[in-house]
Protein backbone atom coordinates (compact mmCIF):
# COMPACT_ATOMS: atom_id res chain seq x y z
CA UNK A 1 0.00 0.00 0.00
CA UNK A 2 3.10 2.48 0.80
CA UNK A 3 4.70 1.77 -2.33
CA UNK A 4 1.49 2.45 -4.04
CA UNK A 5 0.80 5.62 -2.81
CA UNK A 6 4.17 6.74 -3.08
CA UNK A 7 3.63 5.63 -7.08
CA UNK A 8 0.68 7.98 -7.23
CA UNK A 9 2.46 10.78 -5.73
CA UNK A 10 5.19 10.63 -8.52
CA UNK A 11 3.08 9.88 -11.41
CA UNK A 12 2.09 12.66 -12.34
CA UNK A 13 5.76 13.94 -11.82
CA UNK A 14 6.85 11.39 -14.48
CA UNK A 15 4.02 12.24 -16.66
CA UNK A 16 4.55 15.80 -16.54
CA UNK A 17 8.16 14.91 -17.81
CA UNK A 18 7.38 12.84 -20.50
CA UNK A 19 5.40 15.43 -21.96
CA UNK A 20 7.44 18.82 -21.69
CA UNK A 21 5.14 21.43 -23.45
CA UNK A 22 7.17 23.78 -25.58
CA UNK A 23 9.18 26.60 -23.73
CA UNK A 24 7.37 29.77 -23.86
CA UNK A 25 9.21 32.52 -25.99
CA UNK A 26 8.70 36.01 -24.49
CA UNK A 27 9.46 38.85 -27.13
CA UNK A 28 8.08 41.75 -24.24
CA UNK A 29 10.06 43.00 -20.97
CA UNK A 30 9.10 44.71 -18.53
CA UNK A 31 4.81 43.41 -19.24
CA UNK A 32 3.95 44.13 -16.20
CA UNK A 33 5.44 47.53 -16.72
CA UNK A 34 6.68 47.67 -12.66
CA UNK A 35 10.10 48.30 -13.78
CA UNK A 36 11.33 51.89 -14.14
CA UNK A 37 13.08 54.79 -12.66
CA UNK A 38 11.44 58.36 -14.65
CA UNK A 39 9.22 55.93 -17.72
CA UNK A 40 8.50 52.05 -17.32
CA UNK A 41 11.71 50.18 -19.10
CA UNK A 42 11.54 49.38 -22.93
CA UNK A 43 7.99 51.53 -23.33
CA UNK A 44 7.72 54.54 -25.70
CA UNK A 45 4.66 56.58 -25.92
CA UNK A 46 3.35 59.44 -28.08
CA UNK A 47 0.47 61.81 -26.80
CA UNK A 48 -0.96 64.56 -28.92
CA UNK A 49 -3.20 67.64 -28.22
CA UNK A 50 -5.72 66.33 -26.05
CA UNK A 51 -4.20 62.79 -25.35
CA UNK A 52 -2.11 62.68 -22.20
CA UNK A 53 0.15 58.95 -21.30
CA UNK A 54 1.20 58.19 -18.01
CA UNK A 55 2.85 55.43 -16.33
CA UNK A 56 0.13 55.50 -13.43
CA UNK A 57 -0.30 53.41 -10.07
CA UNK A 58 -3.86 54.54 -10.17
CA UNK A 59 -4.47 50.92 -11.55
CA UNK A 60 -2.57 47.73 -12.16
CA UNK A 61 -4.24 44.55 -12.84
CA UNK A 62 -0.87 42.93 -11.39
CA UNK A 63 1.51 44.71 -9.31
CA UNK A 64 0.88 48.47 -8.25
CA UNK A 65 1.49 49.93 -12.27
CA UNK A 66 0.24 50.27 -15.54
CA UNK A 67 0.09 52.17 -18.86
CA UNK A 68 -2.83 54.54 -18.71
CA UNK A 69 -4.01 56.87 -21.73
CA UNK A 70 -7.05 59.80 -21.36
CA UNK A 71 -8.26 62.38 -23.24
CA UNK A 72 -10.68 64.59 -22.27
CA UNK A 73 -12.57 65.49 -25.69
CA UNK A 74 -12.51 64.64 -29.06
CA UNK A 75 -9.59 65.14 -31.49
CA UNK A 76 -10.71 64.07 -35.27
CA UNK A 77 -6.97 63.47 -36.15
CA UNK A 78 -4.77 62.55 -33.39
CA UNK A 79 -3.99 59.27 -31.20
CA UNK A 80 -1.92 58.54 -28.27
CA UNK A 81 -0.36 55.24 -27.95
CA UNK A 82 2.03 53.68 -25.57
CA UNK A 83 4.82 50.91 -27.22
CA UNK A 84 7.68 48.67 -27.10
CA UNK A 85 9.83 47.47 -30.44
CA UNK A 86 11.91 44.09 -30.23
CA UNK A 87 14.77 43.81 -32.64
CA UNK A 88 15.98 40.67 -31.46
CA UNK A 89 16.21 37.52 -32.93
CA UNK A 90 12.76 37.30 -35.27
CA UNK A 91 10.77 34.46 -35.18
CA UNK A 92 10.65 34.59 -39.40
CA UNK A 93 7.49 32.12 -40.38
CA UNK A 94 5.59 31.73 -37.68
CA UNK A 95 2.54 33.41 -36.16
CA UNK A 96 2.93 35.66 -32.81
CA UNK A 97 0.22 36.75 -30.45
CA UNK A 98 0.22 40.02 -29.05
CA UNK A 99 -2.25 39.59 -25.24
CA UNK A 100 -2.51 42.95 -22.87
CA UNK A 101 -4.76 43.30 -20.00
CA UNK A 102 -6.99 46.13 -20.80
CA UNK A 103 -9.30 47.99 -17.75
CA UNK A 104 -11.87 51.16 -19.40
CA UNK A 105 -13.75 54.22 -17.90
CA UNK A 106 -16.12 56.14 -19.78
CA UNK A 107 -14.30 55.28 -23.03
CA UNK A 108 -16.35 56.91 -26.03
CA UNK A 109 -16.08 57.05 -30.17
CA UNK A 110 -13.96 54.67 -31.46
CA UNK A 111 -11.93 53.82 -28.12
CA UNK A 112 -8.72 51.36 -27.52
CA UNK A 113 -7.16 49.21 -30.35
CA UNK A 114 -3.90 47.42 -30.23
CA UNK A 115 -1.61 46.49 -32.73
CA UNK A 116 1.50 44.34 -33.81
CA UNK A 117 3.49 46.22 -36.80
CA UNK A 118 6.71 44.26 -38.46
CA UNK A 119 9.04 46.20 -40.34
CA UNK A 120 12.33 45.57 -42.74
CA UNK A 121 13.91 47.92 -40.36
CA UNK A 122 15.41 47.94 -36.89
CA UNK A 123 12.70 50.46 -35.39
CA UNK A 124 9.06 51.49 -36.95
CA UNK A 125 9.32 53.58 -39.99
CA UNK A 126 7.45 54.69 -43.16
CA UNK A 127 4.80 52.29 -44.12
CA UNK A 128 4.65 49.01 -42.12
CA UNK A 129 5.73 45.52 -44.10
CA UNK A 130 3.12 43.74 -41.88
CA UNK A 131 0.64 44.25 -39.62
CA UNK A 132 -2.21 43.06 -37.42
CA UNK A 133 -5.41 45.27 -35.31
CA UNK A 134 -7.93 44.68 -33.45
CA UNK A 135 -9.36 48.19 -34.99
CA UNK A 136 -12.63 47.21 -36.92
CA UNK A 137 -12.96 43.66 -35.61
CA UNK A 138 -13.12 44.25 -31.62
CA UNK A 139 -14.91 47.22 -30.22
CA UNK A 140 -12.62 48.28 -26.60
CA UNK A 141 -15.39 51.04 -25.56
CA UNK A 142 -17.18 51.95 -22.34
CA UNK A 143 -16.64 51.42 -18.76
CA UNK A 144 -14.98 47.57 -17.95
CA UNK A 145 -12.90 46.14 -15.59
CA UNK A 146 -9.68 44.33 -16.18
CA UNK A 147 -10.36 42.22 -19.69
CA UNK A 148 -7.42 40.33 -21.81
CA UNK A 149 -7.83 41.37 -25.91
CA UNK A 150 -4.95 39.68 -28.28
CA UNK A 151 -4.47 39.85 -31.60
CA UNK A 152 -1.82 37.70 -33.79
CA UNK A 153 -0.07 38.40 -36.90
CA UNK A 154 0.59 35.38 -38.66
CA UNK A 155 3.34 34.16 -41.11
CA UNK A 156 6.16 37.17 -40.29
CA UNK A 157 7.77 37.68 -43.57
CA UNK A 158 11.91 36.65 -44.12
CA UNK A 159 12.85 40.53 -44.06
CA UNK A 160 11.11 41.85 -41.27
CA UNK A 161 13.86 43.26 -38.19
CA UNK A 162 11.15 44.81 -35.95
CA UNK A 163 8.20 43.68 -34.21
CA UNK A 164 6.75 46.87 -32.34
CA UNK A 165 3.31 46.02 -30.58
CA UNK A 166 1.16 49.73 -29.90
CA UNK A 167 -1.52 50.12 -27.20
CA UNK A 168 -3.55 52.80 -28.57
CA UNK A 169 -6.37 55.67 -27.66
CA UNK A 170 -7.66 55.91 -31.06
CA UNK A 171 -8.65 59.41 -32.84
CA UNK A 172 -12.00 60.38 -32.07
CA UNK A 173 -12.46 59.02 -28.57
CA UNK A 174 -12.50 60.15 -25.09
CA UNK A 175 -12.21 58.34 -21.53
CA UNK A 176 -9.67 56.56 -19.27
CA UNK A 177 -7.73 53.58 -20.49
CA UNK A 178 -5.35 51.66 -18.60
CA UNK A 179 -3.02 48.88 -19.63
CA UNK A 180 -0.95 45.91 -17.93
CA UNK A 181 0.71 42.40 -18.03
CA UNK A 182 1.39 42.76 -21.55
CA UNK A 183 3.24 39.68 -23.69
CA UNK A 184 4.25 39.13 -27.19
CA UNK A 185 4.51 34.90 -27.50
CA UNK A 186 5.69 33.03 -30.69
CA UNK A 187 3.38 30.57 -31.63
CA1 LIG B 1 1.54 46.19 -13.46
Amino acid sequence: MKYFLTFCLFLPLLIGCQDDPEPVIQLLVNGDMETGAASPNSWWNREQTVYSTEWTTEEASKGSKSLKISASQTDPINFAFWAQTFSGSIPVEKNVVLSVSVKGKDLTGQGVSIVIRGDAESSPGGPAEQGSTTQGTTNITGTFDWTTYTVRLTGIERDIKSLTIYLILLPNSTGEVYFDEASLIVE
